[in-house]
């Protein structure tokens, strides 16, 4: 605080004489001082703050008497108890400061959580096994100089059926039992039933020549079984090049057959059918139970059916305007679930989504 203040003292009876203000306020400054140094707490520090600057204050008191003092007097007086608040206010910001970080600090620690962290007796955790499947699929075609694209899980009817050759009320249209979303005209988005539409994206995106497998996740309404999981994984494949033939697609699937499953497996086609392929068939792949030479698993059939595929319809390649005089190619999508199923002769699909670390940590 400055010097003395020189000059009369108030009337007797009229509250404190200025001397006596000046050093009850530096009174109240240094013990408020001391109180906010060590309040413990933003809690004790608001209760402080009301205490020592707050309209029931005592320096708010004194500044209330300063009436009865003399115009020069009450001037001094007023700038002092003025400077002695913007002191206690300022010890008080800085230590709320300090608070805050420290609390801070505090709440950090307690929230961290060390992922690095291997408890004693538990494993390390690792890509589940549908994961890894994936990524070697996708290794397997990238070696063959295919690229990896993808597409939405939330597709509209256009891109799942009606470019795929599948206008509305077509009869194959059941061979996908669809889960439709709740949003535009009624049946117009739904849930890709496969990732056949990704063909039609990747078609509609970049010109030819195409080399892409789409590998993603796929819903139906189907019943699960010990082959069959109402959400699982394909990976779709497309070729689109001049003077492709069903001899690069069928040799592409046995390249692919023994990279994946290994030296003694084989591929073969069956016809079949489906919209967006002319030709169509269904590959199959040696069971790896019986080698080949049947058992309850292969049906006695000694094969094991893993997807379909065929050449590109022409209506499709008209669809996103592509000469089907000038272009050819055929496509392909099988299931991933199915693949891990086989290769590691999983008995039933369902375990798949069971999270049980006896299953998780034998891959
Ligand atoms: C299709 O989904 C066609 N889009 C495949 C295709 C692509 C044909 C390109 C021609 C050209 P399909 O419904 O048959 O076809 O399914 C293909 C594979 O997905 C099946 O062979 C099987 O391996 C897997 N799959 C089908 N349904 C399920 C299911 N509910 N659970 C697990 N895997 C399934």
């Amino acid at each position: 605080m400055s010097g003395p203040v020189t000059g009369p003292h108030g009337p007797s009876g009229a509250g404190p004489a200025p001397l006596d203000r000046r050093e009850e306020a530096a009174r109240i400054v240094a013990e408020g001082l001391r109180a906010v140094a060590e309040a413990a707490s933003l809690e004790e520090l608001r209760a402080l703050q009301a205490e020592l600057v707050g309209k029931r204050s005592a320096l708010a008191g004194l500044g209330r008497s300063l009436g009865s003092l003399e115009p020069e007097a009450r001037r001094v007086v007023g700038a002092e108890l003025q400077e002695a608040r913007s002191g206690l206010e300022e010890a008080i910001g800085s230590r709320r400061s300090a608070l805050e970080q420290a609390e801070r600090a505090v709440a950090l620690q307690s929230d961290r959580l060390d992922l690095t962290e291997v408890l004693a007796g538990s494993s390390r955790g690792h890509l589940h096994l549908l994961t890894q499947t994936r990524d070697e699929l996708e290794d397997v075609f990238i070696g063959m100089g295919y690229r990896v694209a993808e597409g939405p899980e939330v597709e509209d009817d256009w891109h799942n059926f009606e470019a795929l050759n599948l206008p509305a009320a077509h009869p194959a249209r059941g061979m996908w039992d669809t889960l439709y979303l709740d949003q535009g005209d009624s049946e117009s988005i739904l849930l890709r039933t496969h990732t056949s539409p990704v063909q039609i994206r990747v078609m509609q995106t970049q010109p030819p020549p195409i080399y892409i497998v789409a590998p993603g996740r796929v819903f139906r309404r189907d019943t699960p079984d010990a082959r069959h999981l109402s959400t699982f994984h394909q990976i779709e494949g497309l070729v689109i090049d001049r003077g492709i033939t069903l001899g690069d697609l069928a040799g592409t699937i046995e390249s692919f057959t023994t990279a994946y499953f290994g030296p003694g497996m084989h591929s073969r086609l069956r016809p079949s059918y489906f919209p967006f392929t002319e030709p169509s068939g269904e590959f199959e792949v040696t069971c790896p139970i019986c080698a080949g030479s049947g058992c309850r698993t292969c049906t006695g059939t000694g094969w094991i059916e893993l997807g379909g595929c065929g050449m590109v319809h022409p209506n499709v390649l008209g669809a996103v305007g592509l000469d089907p005089e000038e272009w050819s190619g055929f496509a392909f999508g099988f299931g991933i679930d199915r693949c891990a199923q086989v290769r590691h002769q999983v008995p039933d699909m369902r375990v798949f989504l069971d999270n049980d670390l006896r299953l998780l940590t034998q891959f």
